[in-house]
């Protein structure tokens, strides 16, 4: 089989990431078409990839008939219109969270994916894919520490994008924790507490940073999670899971338990996602490429969370949303789960 032609919505600093990638690293694929609304942007990004044309309209991109497979890294505003059109040509789709900005189109898509009787819907949480998040799930799936009972965690950013809101640190951060629990515990979650301690004279004006999270699964099992999205230090995302027999902590970059001030943060800490992350992104993009090019013979494009995981994380941070607001835990409303009908 020849390379499949992938498009890409949106190359701001991750969807570019995304196409030096599929054009360097990634086999089995090519990036046929992109298309953003900075047209300048645009040109530059596909001038470094033989072949790559620019497309004005992302719904054009959809249809091209070059395209098999599209990658989404578009604003979140611009996700439902551009998932609804990969459904409807029923063009495999790998979505950078979130999945869309609020809970009933997330649903939607869910739905239409569901009655479609595909899995073409993969949504961009790169964390399952990381080596230490898949060796701390395979410690706890092989009963050695005994039940997993709590799971602390720690999710810090320099500063945020201009832009960024207290609930963006909910919607926009926090949703990778609900998706690693959802992944690590295997179970939804049952209720979101949100709390705000005094926020940091250096954070954004009006934006409530750090916050505290509290989530519960539906089981009982607890997890807290520090977001300090104005830390000024590095990227540090630290999980330490606490089980009947043991404990186990991932995300100290060193390996050791070292102070973490500004002065050491260009030598032990990492400076953001895309280093942190960058081996994730690959191994999570390669298996999607292989998963689509496998996919027409099992109507499941996918080798990743799906829509239904976008769903869940929507209706997790929907509940910390109104708890950021109303104060208290909120419990998360889940729809029944919509099955495959067809294959
Ligand atoms: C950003 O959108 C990400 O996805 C990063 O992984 C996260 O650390 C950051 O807080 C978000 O704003």
């Amino acid at each position: 089989m020849t390379d499949i032609g992938v498009a890409v919505l949106g190359v701001g600093v991750m969807g570019a990431d995304h196409v030096e990638r599929l054009a360097t690293r990634i086999t089995g694929a090519r990036v046929a078409v992109i298309a953003d609304p900075v047209r300048a942007q645009a040109e530059q990004v596909a001038g470094a990839v033989p072949g790559c044309r620019v497309v004005s309209d992302p719904l054009d991109a959809i249809a091209d008939p070059e395209v098999h497979a599209v990658l989404i890294a578009s604003p979140g505003a611009a996700h439902e219109k551009q998932l609804l059109a990969c459904l409807e040509q029923r063009r495999p789709v790998l979505c950078e969270k979130p999945l869309t900005t609020d809970v009933a189109t997330s649903l939607e898509v869910a739905v239409r994916e569901a009655a479609l009787g595909l899995r073409l819907v993969q949504v961009g949480f790169m964390r399952r894919f990381d080596d230490e998040y898949i060796a701390l799930k395979a410690l706890m799936d092989s009963g050695k520490l005994g039940l997993p009972l709590v799971l602390h965690c720690i999710h810090r950013n320099v500063s945020p994008p201009p832009g960024f809101d207290s609930s963006m640190v909910i919607r926009d951060s926090l949703v990778h924790e609900v998706d690693v629990t959802r992944f690590l515990f295997g179970e939804e979650i049952d209720s979101v507490e949100i709390i705000t301690p005094a926020p940091n004279p250096a954070a954004p004006h009006g934006v409530l940073d750090p916050q505290i999270a509290l989530l519960r699964t539906v089981s009982g099992r607890h997890v807290d999670v520090e977001l300090f999205v104005s830390a000024g230090v590095g990227y540090e995302v630290r999980a330490e899971l606490v089980a009947q027999h043991g404990s186990a902590m991932i995300g100290l970059d060193s390996g050791t338990v070292s102070p973490r001030t500004l002065r050491n943060w260009g030598s032990r800490v990492t400076p953001g996602f895309r280093e942190r992350f960058a081996a994730a992104y690959d191994t999570e993009l390669q298996r999607w490429v292989d998963a689509v090019r496998a996919g027409a013979d099992t109507g499941d494009y996918t080798d990743g969370p799906g829509a239904w995981d976008g769903y869940a994380a929507a209706a997790v941070c929907a509940a910390g949303v109104e708890s950021l607001h109303s104060g208290g835990p909120v419990r998360v409303q889940l729809a029944d789960r919509p099955s495959r009908l067809g294959r």
